[in-house]
């Protein structure tokens, strides 16, 4: 590469994360077919519209791409339709509200703080100006469980015109029938966003809301699912022409929706992203991609138990998926952002997390968040849990002594390089 300055910059991010652990739950690392989709000449090519219905010419390649993307994708969620347009997961998000509500319109989903995402209506987003966001919570945080008896009583009252299931920072299953039940009840349009579980409902390790009645799947791709950077929209029902208004029912959703993608709000996709993306779903309609998804839930279910054991509170007491949160601020005294800096320092990458009704500020919460989805690739398995359980105890003890931590990193680092990348293969 020409650009010395970004080509070393590439170089310093492989190298970070080659002698890092990756705890962050929403990352992974992909494969060298993926990248190498990513990075081909796909990108110089203009193809808005759908296939066979694009507005410029010179389709007759990624028209195909596009198709082996869809019907990878429908084939992975079972479902009628993918668009997988969709450039992120708030892009996804944002869509499907669109396509099915009208400004002013209430949502009802789930509470920032006990879960759910910013695309869910926070009140510093324009979704949350254009629709009227109603927040269902846990029951009980020691279990968990979400309060269906409120999100009834909140359905009923309220009339929302879509009842989001999904989450950011839950580590919990959720009863997707008990929702589908509600949605049915007040003719609510029922949408799962499965960002962080994409990869394990694909495997067969999660379940998924498709099967349960839910309408509408958003994701991203690039989470358990292990692909490029970007989202994607599945749903059923019957699949018409973009370019004709559908009378908005919930038959005609999968129409709705591609049309209020294009053109209604995204200009070109990124057909590399697109390629990427059928190169990821192959990957994962793999036998090997549900073993590797079984090995997230087993790592996770150790990496839980052994922080518990090192005096870790965690939130609804362990994980039924890839995501552990834990409330270092009641556990240790200290806030996320301490332990996400000095986790950092020895080269464990994980977040800061606001916890169920969070006594602290978002830029200082009580929690942390992580998750073995990226560990799991690089080929990590329950024995290592301890380690990096271990770790984590050492580095919040020592936060104060730098040799102590530098101590840390080497051990991180020297452990960390036996586990190649996937992109090295
Ligand atoms: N940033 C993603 C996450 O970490 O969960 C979702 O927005």
């Amino acid at each position: 590469m020409n650009d010395k300055q970004i080509a070393d910059l590439i170089a310093a991010e492989e190298k970070r994360q080659r002698e890092g652990l990756e705890l962050i739950p929403s990352e992974n690392y992909v494969s060298r077919d993926v990248l190498t989709a990513m990075g081909s000449v796909f990108t110089n090519k203009y193809s808005e519209g759908y296939p066979g219905r694009r507005y410029y010419g010179g389709q007759e390649n990624t028209d195909k791409v596009e198709r082996l993307a869809i019907e990878r994708a429908k084939q992975l969620f079972r479902a009628d339709h993918a668009n997988v347009q969709p450039h992120s997961g708030a892009q996804a998000n944002e869509v499907v509200y669109h396509s099915w509500c009208n400004l002013g319109d209430t949502i009802l989903a789930m509470d920032l703080s006990h879960g759910g995402h910013l695309t869910h209506g926070a009140p510093v987003t324009i979704l949350a100006r254009d629709y009227k966001f109603i927040r269902y919570k846990m029951k009980d945080i020691k279990t968990g469980e979400i309060d269906y008896e409120q999100l009834r009583q909140l359905a009923l009252e309220h009339k929302p015109k879509i009842i989001l299931a999904g989450f950011s920072a839950y580590p919990r299953e959720l009863d997707y029938a008990k929702f589908a039940a509600i949605g049915n009840e007040v003719g609510a349009l029922l949408v799962a966003d499965m960002a962080h579980i994409a990869g394990l409902i694909a495997a067969g390790v999660a379940k998924n809301p498709l099967d349960y009645g839910f309408h509408v799947i958003t994701t991203t791709t690039h989470k358990t699912l292990r692909g490029p950077r970007g989202g994607m929209i599945l749903s059923n029902g019957v699949v018409g022409n973009p370019l004709k208004a559908p009378e908005k029912t919930i038959e005609n959703i999968p129409t709705l929706i591609d049309r209020t993608l294009f053109p209604g709000t995204q200009g070109g996709p990124l057909m590399h992203v697109i390629a990427a993306k059928a190169v990821a779903f192959r990957e994962a309609l793999q036998p090997e991609f549900k073993t590797y998804a079984e090995q997230i839930l087993k790592n996770a279910k150790v990496l839980a138990a052994e922080l518990e054991r090192r005096g870790f509170q965690l939130i609804t007491g362990g994980t039924d998926n890839h995501l552990i949160l834990a409330d270092v601020y009641k556990s240790f005294g200290l806030d996320g952002k301490i332990v996400e800096e000095v986790l950092d320092k020895i080269g464990l990458t994980l977040n800061k997390n606001a916890v169920a009704d969070d006594p602290l500020p978002p830029f200082k919460p009580s929690g942390i968040r992580l998750g073995t989805p990226a560990i799991t690739t690089r080929g990590l398995v329950e024995k290592d849990m301890a380690t990096i359980a271990e770790w984590m105890k050492q580095a919040i003890e020592y936060r104060d002594d730098e040799a102590k931590l530098r101590a840390l990193h080497t051990e991180v680092r020297t452990f960390a390089l036996q586990f190649p990348l996937p992109s090295d293969k």
